[in-house]
């Protein structure tokens, strides 16, 4: 088992044991040495294999062992018998957020809850705001996060959706019944999270397509094997949709069940202003009076020819959501929207310096890999201490190794030193100006009192923004999707201070953040709003998240001059310059 894994694993036993009330030394031990492991910098397998680990500070002789077995076996008779004594119920109550062990243990104690129907009943019935320690409004709370909690567990991110959703197609295509086989619904759509996966397939003969989708291996529970329509669950509780129709059909049905629903309303509509209806069967002649419309032609069989027969341009499927891609599509306008293979760089990655996993050598290596001209560093500052945030001395002596890193030349990618610098509480940055200013670039972020009012936050924003050492903004509303609501703040008058101050928004990438929000873009680009796809990576394998970032920016109805990564070495130096 790895490290991260058995870091998650201590972490689980210090909450059990708080909910079961066990002894504060003994939990503190469990948290701390997770901590500790966590931050430790050497491979666990080595320190393992040369009997170090007890040597280590933090590392209590009673977490040595459960550490080892972890590491050989990936389990821990400890642990399993642990979660064993503890009711399923106190469990998935700290799946809401603001409820850690201690809290529960005390609503269990105090009231007998044992399941989170139950609490959500006490908190309504004023049970829990009579608790001492509790109060009206964190009832309300516990409230809002069981809402949130029951609309998340719904949908999954997109990211996940896609790595179930490959091997499926993959699979589908390979049948040798099947003509044509292609994902269709939010996924296909790019949305941030999606419900469930829709498939839909060509061919003559649904039946041994049927049975080979409801007997695949990850399947859990099969919920519909019909003749044309199918549907199973998986493990993490997505569930995925067959649909199969005879190749004549195909187009329509992709069409249809690819949405959305307001864009396959508006496309309806056209349709059948020109005396056509249309659905996922096909086209057909209203058959009303008035003026006879055009022969249907013998065969559609791409989206292409059905939006052309409709009098318009192909909308690409992550346009459609019913928000002016139709009028576009129909005055040739569509926007060429930035790709995947614009991309020659990315900017807020994360190194060892600060909470990445991979060194300046091995991220460079990464960006190589991924065919890219530069590579932007941008470690935590000072005030993200969890984070072991850079001081103003850290990040000059990582300023000096990357620029003997470039000078060595040992590698075709240039790497911009930056730094992702926290905006404090009260709109100041944590570092000296002198710092920021030697740097290439910095991003700025708020990473603590997200509690603040609108007013405040929007004004702590805004002074980062207004500061001259500022490039960029990071992740502007701090939310993490299906976890995290995003704090309150006016985004339109950080919008506004961005294009103002020239300061670009980033698209953090990671798929848990997709922020800032797609639905934003487009009328703040044309505004002149510059853009960068960050993928926030704080390993090699992160970087590939910047595709999610692509994502959110074609939804956004980016092109690729909108979009800074799209510049060449010498376009984002000139960028950088003009800012200071
Ligand atoms: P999701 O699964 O919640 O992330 O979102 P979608 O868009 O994948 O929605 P889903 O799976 O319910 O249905 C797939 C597509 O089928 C949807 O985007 C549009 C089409 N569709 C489903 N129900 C309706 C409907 O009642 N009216 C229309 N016009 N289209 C529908
Ligand atoms: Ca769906
Ligand atoms: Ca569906
Ligand atoms: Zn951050």
């Amino acid at each position: 088992m790895n490290k991260a894994d058995i870091v998650d694993i201590l972490e689980d036993i210090a909450v059990l044991l708080e909910l079961k009330g066990d002894n504060p030394f003994k939990i503190r031990a469990y948290s701390s040495g997770a901590r500790v492991l966590e931050m430790m910098e050497e491979d666990l397998g080595d320190v393992i294999a040369e009997e170090r680990l007890d040597a280590i500070k933090g590392i209590g002789s009673a977490l040595v062992d459960k550490i080892k077995t972890l590491y050989a076996t990936g389990e821990l008779e400890y642990y399993t018998k642990l979660r064993e004594s503890v009711a399923p119920g106190l469990i998935e109550m700290l799946e809401i957020p603001g409820l850690g062990g201690k809290k529960v243990k005390k609503l269990h104690d105090a009231i007998g809850v044992e399941s989170i129907d139950a609490l959500q009943a006490a908190c309504e019935s004023g049970e829990v705001e009579a608790l001492k320690g509790f109060g009206k409004k964190s009832a309300e709370k516990i409230l809002s996060g069981i809402a949130n909690r029951a609309a998340y567990a719904k949908r999954h991110h997109w990211w996940n959706a896609r790595e179930v959703a490959e091997p499926i197609l993959e699979g589908l295509r390979s049948l040798s019944q099947v003509e044509r086989a292609e994902a269709a619904g939010s996924l296909r759509r790019l949305r941030e999270t999606v419900g469930d996966l829709d498939f839909i397939v060509a061919t003559a003969e649904p039946k041994p397509v049927m049975d080979w989708f409801v007997e695949q291996d990850a399947v859990q529970e099969v919920t519909a094997h019909g003749a044309t329509k199918s549907s199973v669950r998986f493990e993490s509780g997505l569930q995925a949709d067959l649909r199969v129709v005879p190749a004549e059909q195909f187009a329509f049905a992709l069409h249809h069940f690819t949405g959305s629903k307001e864009h396959n309303v508006a496309l309806r509509q056209r349709a059948l202003a020109r005396g056509y209806s249309l659905s996922e069967w096909g086209l057909s002649q209203k058959g009303e009076e008035g003026d006879p419309p055009t022969e249907i032609p013998d065969s559609i069989t791409t989206e292409k020819e059905l939006f052309q027969f409709l009098g318009l341009a192909e909308i690409p499927p992550e346009l459609r959501e019913g928000l002016g891609e139709i009028d576009s599509a129909e005055a040739q306008q569509l926007p060429n929207l930035v790709r995947p293979a614009d991309i020659r760089g990315v900017f807020h990655n994360h190194t060892t310096a600060s909470d990445g996993r991979a060194t300046i050598e091995e991220m460079a290596a990464a960006a190589e890999a991924l065919g890219w001209d530069y590579l932007g560093l941008a470690d935590h500052s000072k005030a993200s201490f969890q984070a072991k945030g850079l001081d103003d001395t850290r990040v000059l002596k990582q300023l000096e190794s990357i620029r003997a890193f470039n000078e060595s030349g040992e590698s075709p990618v240039h790497i911009f030193s930056g730094i992702e610098c926290d905006i404090l509480p009260d709109g100041s940055l944590d570092l000296e100006d002198a710092t920021l200013n030697a740097l290439d670039y910095a991003v700025m972020s708020v990473h603590s009192s997200f509690s603040q009012s609108e007013e405040e936050m929007t004004a702590r924003v805004i002074r980062a923004i207004e500061h001259p050492a500022t490039t960029m903004l990071g992740h502007p509303t701090g939310r993490i999707l299906l976890r995290r609501e995003p704090y309150k703040i006016d985004l339109q008058k950080v919008i506004d201070a961005a294009i103002a101050n020239r300061v670009i928004i980033e698209i953090n990438a990671n798929p848990h953040r997709l922020d800032m929000d797609w639905r934003l873009w487009r009328r703040a680009a044309g505004r002149g709003l510059m853009c960068a796809i960050n993928p926030d990576a704080h390993s090699m394998e992160g970087l590939s998240y910047f595709d999610a970032g692509v994502n959110i920016a074609r939804k956004g109805w980016l092109e690729k001059e909108q979009v800074l990564n799209s510049r060449d070495c010498i376009g984002v130096q000139h960028w950088f310059n003009q800012r200071k």
